[in-house]
């Protein structure tokens, strides 16, 4: 049996060797670098998720924000699709067809107030009457009990979100 001593086994001083230092120190390296990139990555899915955050809340005020208005005006009926001459601003509309084809920027908020804070954002809005047997059937203006109210949400210019919803002409 073949005995080693100490000395000979490790070197005559112990300690690490260049080779063994410099690995370690490209091991401390690409783990330092993995743990960035990781930090990296999950700041961008933070950041995507609450934009995806903000985007619903955005859609959520302006379904609030119709939610009580009827499908066709209250003074002239289907005369018009669309806003009514006399409603300049957000807080006149009264019927659906008043928010077609709009767009808020700055966002507005369920009482129609701008979201100034919210300005990189803007609502797109799209009223449509959809067949009563399909709703993805869109037919024209006024000529169907249904319509489909559609909210895009676009982050400068790059949609984030968009959501549809189906109300009733009672
Ligand atoms: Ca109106
Ligand atoms: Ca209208």
């Amino acid at each position: 049996m073949k005995i080693y001593r100490r000395n000979d086994r490790f070197g005559a001083k112990g300690g690490f060797t260049l080779l063994e230092a410099l690995l370690a120190v490209v091991l401390i390296g690409v783990s330092l670098t993995a743990i960035v990139a990781a930090m990296g990555a999950y700041t961008q899915v933070t950041g995507a998720g609450l934009n995806l955050s903000t985007a619903e809340f955005l859609i959520e005020e302006i379904r609030e924000l119709s939610a009580a208005l009827p499908a066709i005006d209250p003074d002239t009926g289907i005369a018009t699709f669309g806003v009514e001459t006399g409603e300049g601003s957000v807080a006149d509309y009264d019927d659906l067809d008043d928010f077609d084809g709009q767009t808020f920027s700055p966002p507005v908020d369920v009482s129609g107030t701008a979201l100034t804070a919210f300005s990189a954002f803007s609502q797109q809005v799209v009223v449509e009457n959809v067949s009563a047997s399909d709703f993805e059937n869109v037919v024209s203006d006024h000529s169907s009990d249904f319509v489909r109210v559609t909210v895009s949400i676009l982050l400068n210019g790059n949609q984030v979100s968009s959501a549809s919803w189906i109300r009733a002409r009672l």
